[in-house]
């Protein structure tokens, strides 16, 4: 017996691991998602989520044309050499479009040693540090009356966190604000829908909102906030200053955080926490935050930060500087990015919360998943890998739509952060 074959016996030979075959599915159950499939010559399939909002096509052309030639003929197994090879081995490094790609690949080989193996993935990581993974919902209401109405509803359903987003007074169409009953679906059309923002109608108004849900609601439900990149480092200083008395579990993306010094601003000034980076695609993108702790909740999630091999990586360098994580869970990321995190979540030592959005019952229907949720938690189900699956019969049924998120510009025309 060779040292290869010795090593690798409880997952089969290098010919049983091969990957023979690597799939882009695009589908649209209520929105769009893209999904990447890895098929071995053992016939094991492992699946990992490739959504990123408004740009779906340009990560599946960034897959089918760069990514899937590339793994034909390679061994499943080797994660770690898979994830070096797309990341360290290309010139072209970092980016949502590639970090999404490569964590595609990276959860489906995790699906598949999981599969392979006959463990689920949080046992692979290290087991569980927890049963069930702490989740926020989403409260939105056009005024603070209906937002605080939507507050008493999650309670009812057993939430222990709820984030409140509500309309402003004299701001048209406010962020996190939505025609649908169930959730908020801010890719709304073919070509961004333009808004309007105000900063200081928004910064009278907020503090407002959170007094009367801690009169409405009481003390011990954890309230969150995101402020969508909307702010200056120095109102977004005022802003945590202001909500302090009302203890916020977070403030969310106060402010664009390109500049990650400018948080060293806002943390002088207050003790609201502060959770930032959905939209950070690497460690490097909040080295500076994490090591000079100016965060308290990294948001980065598996399916934009390069996968679980990179977002390990990114949790364990937190955990040094007590920084815990808070992954994104919006709808525009699949079920199979989900699965994922909520095993992450039962094994990482310093989780904080996860967000759950819940998907449309379209989307659940073409994910079949053992995920479940329970007294405020989400619990990663027992099945081997990650627990998510696509009924390709179903996905073909729903057709690619163009969708693009919206932009924002203040109220003089000046184009801002959406
Ligand atoms: C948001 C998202 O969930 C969040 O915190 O910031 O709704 C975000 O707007 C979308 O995921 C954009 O794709
Ligand atoms: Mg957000």
């Amino acid at each position: 017996m060779t040292t290869e074959a010795a090593i690798h016996t409880s997952v089969g030979t290098h010919r049983d691991r091969e990957i023979v075959a690597a799939e882009v599915i695009v589908t649209c159950p209520a929105r769009n998602f893209v999904t990447l499939k890895i098929v071995t010559r053992s016939g094991v399939t492992g699946i990992g989520d490739a959504t990123l909002n408004g740009r779906e096509l340009a990560v599946a052309s960034y897959l089918k044309d760069h990514v899937v030639p590339n793994l034909i003929g390679r061994d499943a197994g080797r994660i770690e050499d898979t994830w070096q090879f797309f990341y360290r081995g290309a010139y072209w490094r970092r980016g949502p479009v590639t970090m999404t790609a490569i964590a595609a690949v990276d959860v489906a080989l995790w699906d598949i040693l999981g599969k392979m193996t006959k463990q689920p993935l949080y046992q692979l990581l290290g087991g569980r540090s927890r049963e069930g993974a702490l989740v926020y919902g989403h409260a939105n209401g056009k005024d603070i009356d209906e937002c605080s109405a939507e507050v008493g509803k999650y309670v009812a359903l057993g939430y222990k966190a709820i984030r409140a987003q509500s309309g402003v007074p004299g701001i048209k169409k406010a962020y996190g604000i939505s025609n649908l009953k169930n959730a908020y679906e801010p890719a709304e059309s073919e070509l961004p829908l333009e808004t309007v923002w105000s900063t200081s109608k928004y910064l009278e108004f907020v503090p407002k909102l959170f007094e009367r849900l801690r009169n409405d609601h009481g003390d011990e439900i954890e309230l969150l906030h995101d402020v969508h990149h909307r702010l200056t480092p120095i109102e977004a200083a005022r802003l945590g200053k202001s909500l302090e008395p009302f203890h916020l579990f977070w403030m969310e993306d106060s402010t664009p955080a390109e500049n990650q010094r400018s948080f060293e601003l806002i943390r002088k000034h207050t003790v609201t926490p502060l959770a930032v980076g959905e939209v950070f695609n690497s460690i490097w993108d909040c080295k500076h935050l994490i090591e000079n702790q100016l965060i308290d909740y990294i948001r980065t999630t598996i399916v934009h930060g390069g996968g679980i091999t990179h977002v390990r990586r990114l949790a364990d360098f937190a955990a040094l500087h007590g920084v815990r994580t808070g992954f994104h869970g919006a709808t525009d990321l699949s079920p199979a990015c989900m699965g994922a995190a909520l095993h992450f979540d039962a094994w990482v030592p310093n989780f904080g919360i996860q967000e759950y959005m819940r998907h449309a019952p379209e989307t659940d229907e073409v994910f079949p998943h053992d995920y479940s949720f329970k007294d405020g938690r989400l619990f990663c189900g027992e099945s081997p890998g990650h627990g998510v699956t696509i009924d390709e019969k179903l996905a073909a049924k729903y057709p690619y739509s163009p969708k693009q998120l919206p932009v924002a510009r203040l109220e003089d025309g000046t184009m801002w952060d959406w």
